[in-house]
């Protein structure tokens, strides 16, 4: 393990309808960090293996809040991006995340450091085109979503069946309709007992993605409060907590389910709602034949501050 701290950090943490994120804007930490060349997907391992007392410093407690997810920017590999990011969490990494990516362009658009309009950014799970609107808006298109799993039945430890899909745009995801819950706040402790049912239970059954990721972000669908939207979610994340937004990279999965099973044609709008009722717009376009979802999302700023790291603190990287 290499140190890689510094004493000081500068960051901002932005929430995207809810759901935090926190990116390190201080070019003193690629200073500190030796990840050598390679696309991001490589330069991310390299730093899971050396660094990875920075990412829990970085979101965990004490200096993180429940559901933070951090970003850390650096120089794209591929000649045809601008940027590259990865994202973290409490407890991991993650290969694309789109709340975190409408908060990395809001806070680049805020510092001065993009100017509104697209750019391509380099993610470990592919290249994510974004647009920012010059205000709060982003919009981005995921990697292609793929299903490899249709109406799979989940047998729960806790005696509740359910069938859902298996579906991917960057992370994986099970899309279940018929868990039987109200997707309401006042349900939202049902609601996690249930994702954690069957998550654990696709571990269990050793139902992974197809180069043997884990099934970890388990997303209740549910009708939509306000009739203006189309859907409503409930969405677990890896770390356990539930995503305050409708989790943009699901609703990029979920619009590629809805486009093969003739749901949704393309440029048609689809409005999904969060738990919380914070909606992301959808749509798809056609490319090559291919299903390709744009989700639109707004992100404000919380804060932009400096992370102390004192030598002398015990919990300098974070709670263990
Ligand atoms: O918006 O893709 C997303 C996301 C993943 C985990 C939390 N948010």
């Amino acid at each position: 393990m290499r140190e890689g701290l510094p004493a000081r950090l500068r960051v901002v943490d932005s929430h995207t309808i809810g759901e935090p994120t926190r990116v390190v804007i201080d070019d003193t930490l690629a200073g500190r960090l030796d990840l050598g060349d390679g696309s991001v997907a490589v330069r991310r391992d390299r730093f899971r293996e050396q660094y990875d007392h920075v990412r829990r410093a970085l979101v965990g407690d004490p200096r993180g809040v429940d559901a933070m997810v951090g970003v850390i920017t650096l120089p794209p590999a591929d000649p045809d991006c601008t940027l590259g990011a990865f994202y973290f969490n409490r407890v991991g990494y993650l290969d694309m995340c789109g709340h975190a990516t409408i908060g990395l362009a809001v806070t680049l658009g805020h510092l001065g450091r993009i100017r509104p309009g697209r750019f391509d950014l380099e993610t470990p799970a592919g290249v994510i085109g974004v647009t920012w609107d010059g205000g709060h808006d982003v919009t981005f298109e995921c990697v292609p979503p793929r299903r490899t799993h249709r109406n799979l039945p989940v047998a729960c430890g806790d005696g509740v069946r359910v069938t859902g899909d298996v579906a991917t745009s960057g992370l994986w995801f099970f899309l279940c309709r018929d868990h039987g819950l109200p997707v309401v706040p006042e349900a939202i402790p049902r609601l996690r007992e249930r994702t954690w049912a069957i998550r654990r239970e696709l571990e269990a059954r050793g139902v992974t993605g197809d180069r043997g990721e884990a099934i970890d972000h388990i997303v209740l669908l549910g009708q939509p409060q306000d009739a203006r939207n189309h859907g409503r979610a409930f969405v677990l994340c890896p770390d356990g907590a539930f995503d305050r937004s409708p989790c943009g990279t699901a609703t990029s999965a979920l619009v590629g389910t809805l486009h093969e099973d003739g749901l949704l044609t393309a440029g048609e709008r689809w409005r999904q709602e969060s738990i919380l009722g914070g909606v992301y717009e959808a749509s798809y376009r056609l490319a090559e034949g291919r299903c390709q979802p744009v989700v639109r999302g707004s992100c404000w700023i919380t804060a932009e501050s400096a992370l102390h790291f004192d030598p002398a603190d015990p919990y300098r990287a974070g709670l263990p």
